[in-house]
């Protein structure tokens, strides 16, 4: 509630390359949980407790990026806690429901873990498909968050994965520049981004394809306890480098892990205080 988003309209053109990457969007050979963990926070993390007041494995201070209001956290928390229902798939545009309360979209490559974080966020374990068939949903999903409805959440296609019909990934392209671009109740952009590996360039297309349609968005990082905590420290700051050069990405990046928890009260906070 503090930071405005940056918006700064200046033309709107379309990145004409996303999607048009191989080699991304396979399973993760190592994607399930481990036991013994690989450092980072665990299951064994409270799920409520915010990231950096969890200890890391290694000693070092983790953090999310940002420190939330304790009551923003809260009434995120409960709003979150309340009836979410999955509304409407729209394979097209004119298949949109009426833009009639604010909304809050999620993006990523392929296996990013978005199904899983909209699953954690909303503590219901089958409401977005997790699925290890990358590229499969060419379609915008919609979720209902509380009743009276409150807001909505948007599902996102995920974007390069290998194998994609050119076809595909034209149709792809301009579902998802048609709805950024029009969508007027649309508030923000949650962009994720693996913790292992950083921005990639088929993300930075996306984060253009923002940009330029002036959706404010806030950089999320994923399966944080996939990665060692100092090694998160560093993908962190990297980020949030980033983030700062971009013209409509919020300066703070929050780090995420569905399995164990870690950031997913301040993601429902950041969702709260973009609808505001
Ligand atoms: N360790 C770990 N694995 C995750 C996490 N989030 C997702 N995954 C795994 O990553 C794979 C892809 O997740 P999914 O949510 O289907 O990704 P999507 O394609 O972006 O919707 C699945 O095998 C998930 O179990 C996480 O926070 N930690
Ligand atoms: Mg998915």
């Amino acid at each position: 509630m503090t930071i405005p988003p940056q918006h700064e309209a200046s033309g709107r053109i379309v990145p004409q390359t996303i999607l048009d990457h191989a080699g991304h969007g396979q399973p993760d050979a190592g994607d399930q949980p481990q036991a013994g963990g690989g450092g980072g926070a665990t299951s064994d993390s409270p799920a409520d407790i915010p990231l950096h007041h969890q200890p890391a494995a290694d000693g070092s201070p983790p953090r999310t990026g940002e420190d939330f209001d304790p009551e923003l956290i809260e009434s995120a928390r409960k709003i979150f806690a309340g009836p979410v229902a999955f509304l409407k798939s729209a394979p097209k545009l004119e298949h949109l429901p009426a833009p009639v309360v604010p909304e809050v979209a999620f993006a990523g490559r392929s296996n990013v873990g978005k199904s899983s974080l909209l699953n954690a966020l909303t503590n219901r374990n089958g409401l977005a498909r997790t699925s290890n068939t990358p590229g499969r949903t060419q379609e915008l999903n919609f979720f209902d968050v509380g009743i009276p409805l409150a807001f909505r959440l948007v599902d996102m296609p995920g974007y390069g994965f290998a194998k994609a019909p050119k076809d595909m990934v034209r149709q792809w392209r301009y579902l998802v520049n048609d709805f950024l671009r029009g969508r007027d109740v649309l508030k923000r952009a949650l962009v994720l981004i693996d913790s292992r590996h950083g921005i990639k360039e088929v993300d930075r297309e996306i984060l253009a394809m923002l940009d330029k349609a002036a959706v404010s968005y806030r950089i999320v990082l994923t399966k944080a306890d996939k990665v060692k905590a100092t090694d998160l420290a560093a993908v962190l700051a990297a980020t949030e480098v980033e983030a700062r050069r971009r013209p409509a990405a919020h300066p703070s990046i929050i780090a995420t892990s569905s399995e164990g928890g870690m950031g997913i009260a301040e993601l429902r906070a950041a969702v709260l205080e973009a609808i505001g």
